[in-house]
């Protein structure tokens, strides 16, 4: 039986256990990314590690969310993680080089080897062909101070795409296509990957633009064959030599197929607040556009800002909008420089931004209040532009460019306007923002912190009976945007979890903080999904800060439920979802053998007010339980360390 190319990889990388869906296995890590709105809670863990030099081929650490510095907070933290960079042997990429995932696309990804992120977009580097899964922090910290990670094997999702994309409809409009089909959920505990005849038409940029919002999906990664398009865009890079050809086998068994017919799409649109809520631009008809913001590390690469400069060149934008462009990297904005783009996108009446996430995290550029945003970006959850009453829309580049012009959606098909094809071009990288570790040195590097960074929460061991009070219940698809918000007056704020704990679900329910301080240990209840969205530890760290113990979901995200077991909280699921009913705030939930529930499949637990049950699930693995039981994966840690250390000494 033929094998998948996503299954060839973790084969490759295979450390332990048995390739087989749902088996749990530990891979080699060959690299690994941080960007500085987690990188900051890893490197405190990485210190807590007391790890030497990283174990990956390459791990590099970005600065591209907190770029806005209004206070000492950011600047402080891109010290901090520069001083630790230097350390451990982590190349350090300075503000103002660019987006993490573009970035790391054009300089250091490399078909066929295994990229762990703390971001969940690190899949972008999917579209090269590479296993790029996207992890809490602590996963990523220890993967570099160790060179493993753990994970429960997905299956695999096989697309196959056929037909080429006409003219105005582009990679984005792939993406939300499959969006509308799959829904925020289609992708939990699934590897996508994608294959077909319509792959030829598809660049190594458009590929990242699908794969990089399978994070959308819930999918763990999403892969593309390494194929001629492959070797081109790594000479566009000047690194043909990273070029491996790669594909699945011609016979290759897929868990689920999916077919996309490229020549039937159409430009598309993520209407607000989520991104499966997609529409034909023409069915949601010619709004009133007040803001367009075009980047975000789904679509600011070369060849996505050239079509809008061609489309922008010689004409201008509508009086009603703001047209505002961040460019993906240094590299982008020095090529757009020197062919004359940038000149065009200018005189177009664009606002040219910083090569960083900007707008994409609210982190500058929030529409005014009552707005309608365009963005080409990947998420449209309410209220993270810093709007929170903004409409905001995920559209292609295409779209955003045409509809800046026109101050209304429009669908660039009925525009009457060409599109002339991009052509290539070589682009060398810009070293000029990477600082090398040459030289390493952890003993003689200090660590640089600043007053605003706080060592990291951890919990308490789990005890023998649990008693949580509900302190929120909250309903489906509760995103980690929801449970820790995140914008320009949050984001100083990531390295100081007992401060931003304060602002925990504010902007849902602003009395939740306070509620868990009162309740001592309290416990959340959720819907289906619950965490998806970014990977953000915070989202774990802040409830731990607050004394939450227990969340009891219909369903989790991949990356929040790691997130939770290695911070210590219990994440558990309703055997029957119906029972999401009997449970209200203010309840108070009682275990009576939490250590037997967590190593059980299942178990129960009762309201105490009531003595009613509730039958929950509980399938963790072996190195899930002892986190449980130590209180989370540092404890684990060291507990492992103590014991080898004893082990030593009695030899
Ligand atoms: C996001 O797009 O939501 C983020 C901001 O990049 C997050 C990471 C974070 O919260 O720092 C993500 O996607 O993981
Ligand atoms: Fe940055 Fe936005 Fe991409 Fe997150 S989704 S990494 S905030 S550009």
């Amino acid at each position: 039986m033929g094998k998948t190319l996503s299954y060839k990889i973790l084969e490759s990388h295979l450390l332990s256990g048995e390739l087989v869906p749902g088996g749990e296995i530990s891979i080699r890590i060959d690299q690994t990314l941080t960007q500085d709105s987690t990188g900051t809670m890893v490197y405190l863990q990485l210190e807590a590690m007391d790890a030497g030099a990283v174990k990956t081929e390459i791990s590099v650490a970005y600065v591209d969310h907190n770029t806005l510095q209004t206070g000492f907070e950011n600047a402080d933290d891109h010290a901090f993680i520069e001083s630790v960079a230097k350390r451990h042997g982590i190349l350090f990429s300075k503000p103002g080089n660019g987006i993490c995932h573009q970035l790391h696309l054009e300089n250091y990804g490399v078909p066929g080897k295994t990229l762990l992120g703390s971001d969940s977009h690190t899949p972008t580097g999917g579209g090269l062909g590479m296993l790029a899964i996207g992890a809490g922090g602590l996963d990523v910290a220890v993967a570099m101070a160790q060179g493993d990670y753990s994970l429960i094997v997905p299956g695999v999702l096989g697309i196959e795409l056929t037909g080429r994309l006409r003219p105005w409809v582009s990679a984005k409009d792939v993406i939300l296509h499959i969006l509308g089909r799959l829904t925020v959920k289609g992708g939990v505990g699934k590897l996508i990957e994608y294959s077909g005849e319509g792959l030829a038409s598809l660049s190594v940029t458009d590929r990242a633009t699908i794969a990089n919002m399978g994070a959308e999906l819930g999918a763990t990664s999403s892969v593309f064959p390494s194929d001629e398009n492959t070797r081109a865009y790594l000479k566009s890079q000047g690194r043909e030599a990273d070029y491996v050809p790669l594909a699945a086998d011609a016979d290759a068994v897929y868990d689920e197929t999916l077919r996309v017919d490229l020549s039937a799409l159409v430009p598309l649109a993520a209407r607000p607040h989520s991104p499966d809520n997609v529409d034909t631009v023409l069915n949601i008809g010619a709004i009133e556009v007040d803001q367009v913001a075009i980047g975000s590390c789904t679509n600011s690469s070369y060849s996505d800002l050239m079509k809008v400069a061609a489309i922008l060149k010689g004409r201008r934008v509508h009086a009603r909008v703001s047209l505002v462009i961040s460019p993906g990297s240094s590299g982008i904005l020095r090529t757009l420089a020197r062919n004359g783009a940038l000149a065009d996108l200018i005189e177009a009446g664009a606002r040219v931004i910083e090569n960083a996430c900007g707008p994409c995290i609210g982190m500058g550029q929030s529409p005014r209040s009552g707005a309608v945003s365009l963005r080409t970006f990947n998420r449209n959850f309410k209220g993270r532009s810093g709007t929170a009453d903004a409409a905001v829309y995920l559209v292609s580049p295409e779209t955003a460019a045409v509809s800046a012009l026109t101050g209304v959606l429009t669908d660039g098909m009925k525009s009457g306007l060409a599109l002339a094809p991009v052509a290539p071009v070589d682009f060398s990288r810009n070293d000029h923002f990477i600082v090398s570790p040459a030289g390493c040195d952890a003993r003689n590097t200090a660590v640089a912190m600043g007053p605003n960074i706080k060592p990291f929460p951890q919990n308490t061991r789990l005890p023998a009976v649990l008693e949580a009070v509900i302190s929120l219940r909250a309903g489906d698809n509760i995103t980690t945007d929801d449970i820790m918000p995140s914008d320009a007056r949050l984001l100083p704020y990531r390295s100081n979890v007992p401060y931003l704990a304060n602002y925990c679900f504010e902007k849902t329910d602003a009395g939740f903080a306070e509620r868990c301080r009162r309740a001592g240990a309290a416990a959340i209840v959720g819907g289906e999904n619950y965490g998806q969205g970014s990977s953000r530890e915070h989202a774990a760290l802040a409830p731990l800060h607050l004394g939450v113990k227990l969340v009891l979901a219909k369903s989790f995200a991949r990356i929040h439920r790691s997130n939770l077991i290695n911070s210590g909280i219990l994440p558990l699921t309703f055997e029957d979802p119906a029972d999401w009913e009997r449970l209200s705030q203010g309840l108070t939930l009682r275990i009576e053998d939490a250590h037997g529930l967590v190593a059980a499949s299942a178990g129960e637990i009762r309201i105490k007010e009531s003595g009613e049950r509730i039958r929950v699930r509980a399938a963790f693995s072996a190195p899930e339980i002892s986190m449980l039981r130590l209180g989370g994966k540092i404890n684990m840690i060291r507990e492992g360390a103590r014991e080898s250390d004893s082990a030593s000494a009695a030899r």
